[in-house]
């Protein structure tokens, strides 16, 4: 008997890691739909930009996560077997700026589909993404499913909300829902506001004759920097589980602001240290000072492992770099 196509629905598939994961559960043969503003649907070349290559192969409905009735109306149009949460307000600076729209948009947005699922489609199986940022000051080093979370930002503490909610929701009304605790995933489709991003496209424009300085704020704080290629893999995995659970998703290395921007001027042939300049705008009220997770669960229960190394990322995003801006 021939298997049924199974069909996945993708809140932020016009992100980063959306189009990274759609990309790779059309080729595992679903049927991919993703929800996106009614802006991105008008304004396709800048908005969808992620998904040109494989833009006919989507079905896309326009809704928003500040909108229960169109959560609920494009679900039930939908029916999907998975859904992946990835739609989120993400940049933590700006989530001390207005805290009120990352709640908004992160909480009740989660809050609303997580009831969507209860009351229309019971048997789908939820991808809720949550994040490093809720570890924040974290009390242990490397950080693993049973660290004690204590977010240090609006942006940490609205993914703690929707980390706990997505697990209640799960054991109260007998749901699969797995949420991912992912680490900072970087790939040349990073937004610019990014630290990954912003230091990669500075070193290429600076390589190109640009004259210009790279404004930065704490070079000292620590992250544990993987490719979003390597992570959408997981999300998918934690959904073909016989239980739903959690797990830490990371490279298990750190490395610092500082030693990012080294390699990424090493990678074009200048050395960093002419180039950046410490600016106090960003630095954040509170700060994240290190983050290094331990996804020994992934790898034992998924089979899961980062491949790409922390070299070759930055080269990744340099090399991408340096090619998008030179046709500018
Ligand atoms: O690149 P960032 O803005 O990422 P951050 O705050 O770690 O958050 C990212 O990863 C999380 C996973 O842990 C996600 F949940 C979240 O949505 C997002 O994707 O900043 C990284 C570090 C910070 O310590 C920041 O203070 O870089 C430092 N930094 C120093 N100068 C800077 C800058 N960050 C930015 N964005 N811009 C700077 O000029």
């Amino acid at each position: 008997m021939a298997t049924q196509t199974k069909r996945a629905l993708i809140t932020g598939i016009t992100g980063q890691d959306g189009s990274y994961l759609a990309e790779y559960l059309l080729s595992q043969g679903y049927e991919v739909h993703g929800i996106v503003r009614r802006v991105a649907l008008e304004d396709p070349s800048n908005r969808l930009v992620r998904l040109s290559s494989i833009l006919e192969k989507l079905h896309l409905h326009s809704a928003s996560l500040e909108s229960f009735p169109s959560l609920y109306r494009v679900i039930s149009e939908v029916r999907p077997d998975e859904l992946y949460h990835l739609a989120a307000q993400s940049f933590v600076s700006y989530s001390f700026e207005d805290s009120f729209s990352t709640f908004s948009t992160n909480i009740d947005g989660t809050h609303s589909l997580l009831e969507c699922v209860r009351d229309l489609v019971p048997e789908c199986r939820m991808y809720f993404a949550g994040s490093s940022e809720m570890f924040g000051h974290a009390a242990e080093v490397p950080q693993s499913e049973t660290t004690r979370f204590y977010p240090r930002s609006p942006y940490g503490i609205s993914k703690v909300t929707g980390f706990h909610m997505s697990r209640n929701y799960r054991e109260s009304y007998n749901l699969f829902i797995a949420s991912g605790i992912m680490f900072n995933h970087e790939s040349p489709r990073r937004g610019f506001e990014f630290v990954t991003r912003k230091i990669t496209s500075h070193a290429a424009r600076i390589r190109h004759g640009a004259r210009i300085k790279l404004p930065l704020g704490n070079l000292d704080a620590k992250r544990d920097w993987g490719f979003a290629g390597d992570y959408v893999k997981a999300m998918h995995q934690m959904l073909q589980q016989d239980q739903p659970d959690d797990f830490v998703i990371a490279t298990g290395q750190t490395h610092s602001v500082r030693e990012f921007c080294q390699l990424a001027f090493e990678e074009v042939g200048l050395n960093y240290e002419d180039h950046v300049v410490v600016d106090p705008r960003f630095y954040r009220p509170a700060e994240v000072h290190v983050l290094m997770g331990d996804s020994t669960k992934a790898r034992e229960k998924l089979g899961w492992k980062a491949e790409v190394t922390f070299p070759d990322l930055v080269r990744m995003m340099v090399q991408h770099d340096l090619e998008h801006f030179s046709r500018k």
